[in-house]
């Protein structure tokens, strides 16, 4: 209804009627894109789950890093702990890549996903074409998953030991491991990696196991198999790369039966792929999807966490690998969230509640200001607004600067200081220092003009104690902007 009323304005072409539209949207209270917000991480804490994401070793710094770091507690290597970067040469170590992904999940307080030890694909050349006896081929495979579970002993809290090891059909796929070595090697590669790391929790990982069907009774088969025999297995892995409006209806009562077997289970590669570009129809179909899946796995007690595969669509594997489609992460490619994130906000019960109204009260006050506002009605000058979500001794700030100037910004520093004491801790789509009470948020390279009319966005985080007041001056690049 709504969506009908906003495209028939934007198709008349009049500006009102789409300023009335948008107006409209945010009366009724759609978030907008930078609502403030309780981070993933949190509500998922709240809820006894975690929230992860894919990170590859080219996203440490930034906006990525900061986003992951503030939004989820933990991590999975996209590729850096995959055996064609770990041994690229028979014996011969690089743990570079996959360390700086610990070293970045430690400082951000996350548990770590290790993924993984034993595949079919991404496998070293020396591995593929050595032609291996079958007793040569199992003891390269058993030193591996040792010596990868040794050097990250007591570092990953979860390892997918083997990846998609099944067909379509729920038989073993035909690969290096199974052709030679049987369906033991399943066995073996989960029993050497528990004698390296007792502590660390055992994965068997694949896709198209989230229905219930033939891939999915492989998989049962295969754990119920493993549990008998008193093989070292924890958990099931659902990797849940799903296609827009194909969640499939089964997938909690299929994640319960593997439960009810004795292991927990993850969803561990979360993504709802559509064809590109997006509109906001889909978006709302894959924010549907989004809120299936959070609420799929927090059905089931044994589900310990959900994991997208990359949060953002600037850098998901998706459009490489299905040409003509993509948007299918909860992140857009300028790094804003979009409706999914607030999908899987609100299934983790945040959002909404404790976020202040982004539309002034609609009763004016009763006496007019007495002081004329600081830019002149039509002038130079820009607007900001400035939202704030806090919990206990935290908060997330989320700041709207508009140019409300006829000529573009180009390079900017808002500056503000906070009345109480609050410390800002980290921030995205912004650089934000702050020395006693003043802060000063500068432009990152990718949103550092600001077109006449333009807006720009960032968030922080935030502490603060006993009060938390919200600014009442701006000024962007030393002009005095108006606040609301
Ligand atoms: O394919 C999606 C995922 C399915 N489940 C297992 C996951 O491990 C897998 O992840 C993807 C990575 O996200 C991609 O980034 O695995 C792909 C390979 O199977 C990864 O793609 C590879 C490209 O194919 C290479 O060309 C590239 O050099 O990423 C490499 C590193 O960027």
């Amino acid at each position: 209804m709504l969506s009908k009323r906003v495209r028939r304005s934007a198709l008349g072409g009049s500006a009102a009627a789409l300023l009335a539209a948008v107006t409209a949207l945010v009366a009724v209270g759609i978030p907008s894109a930078h609502a403030a917000d309780q981070p993933l991480r949190d509500l998922a804490e709240a809820k006894g789950v975690y929230m992860g994401t894919a990170l590859m070793a080219s996203e440490l710094s930034g906006t990525s890093a900061n986003i992951a770091g503030t939004q989820f507690d933990s991590v999975t290597p996209g590729n850096e702990m995959k055996w064609d970067t770990v041994e690229p040469n028979r014996g011969t170590y690089n743990w570079g890549p996959g360390d700086s992904i610990v070293a970045f999940g430690q400082a951000h307080n996350m548990q770590i996903r290790g993924h993984n030890l034993v595949w079919h694909s991404q496998l070293p050349n020396w591995l593929t074409s050595g032609s291996f006896s079958n007793t040569e081929l199992h003891s390269i495979m058993i030193k591996h998953v040792t010596d990868e579970v040794t050097h990250y002993k007591g570092k990953i809290t979860h390892w997918d030991v083997v990846n998609e090891p099944f067909n379509e059909d729920g038989t073993y796929r035909s690969d290096l491991w199974y052709n030679q070595l049987g369906v033991s090697y399943i066995a073996d590669a989960l029993t050497a990696a528990h004698a390296a790391d007792p502590a660390a929790k055992l994965y068997v990982n694949d896709y198209n196991i989230e229905a219930t069907g033939a891939k999915s009774n492989g998989m049962y088969n295969l754990v119920k198999s493993l549990k008998q025999q008193g093989v070292p297995i924890d958990g099931v892995g659902f990797q849940a790369h799903f296609i827009l409006g194909q969640v499939p209806s089964t997938f909690q009562a299929n994640m319960q039966r593997f439960a009810d077997l004795g292991v927990d289970v993850a969803v561990t590669e979360l993504d709802v792929r559509m064809q590109t570009p997006s509109d906001a129809t889909k978006l709302q179909q894959q924010a549907n999807d989004y809120t299936t899946v959070m609420k799929d796995c927090l059905g089931v007690s044994r589900c310990k966490g959900v994991t997208v595969w990359g949060f953002t669509d600037a850098t998901s594997w998706v459009p490489s690998t299905f040409p003509g489609q993509g948007a299918a992460t909860p992140y857009d490619e300028n790094y804003q969230p979009k409706p999914a994130y607030y999908a899987i906000q609100a299934a983790l019960g945040g959002g909404g509640t404790t976020t202040p109204p982004t539309t002034p009260p609609t009763t004016p006050p009763t006496t007019p200001p007495t002081t004329p506002p600081t830019t002149p009605p039509g002038g130079g000058g820009c607007a900001v607004t400035y939202g704030v979500n806090q919990w206990n001794t935290g908060f997330t700030g989320s700041v709207t600067v508009t140019n409300t100037s006829s000529a573009p910004v180009n390079g900017w520093s808002l500056k503000w200081s906070f009345g109480a004491g609050q410390t800002v801790t980290q921030a995205w789509n912004a650089t934000v220092t702050q020395s006693g009470a003043a802060a000063t948020a500068t432009n990152l390279s990718y949103n550092a003009a600001i077109a006449a009319g333009g807006t720009v966005n960032f968030g922080f985080n935030a502490n603060w104690s006993g009060s938390n007041p919200k600014p009442t001056a701006f000024t962007l690049n030393g002009t005095a902007c108006t606040v609301s």
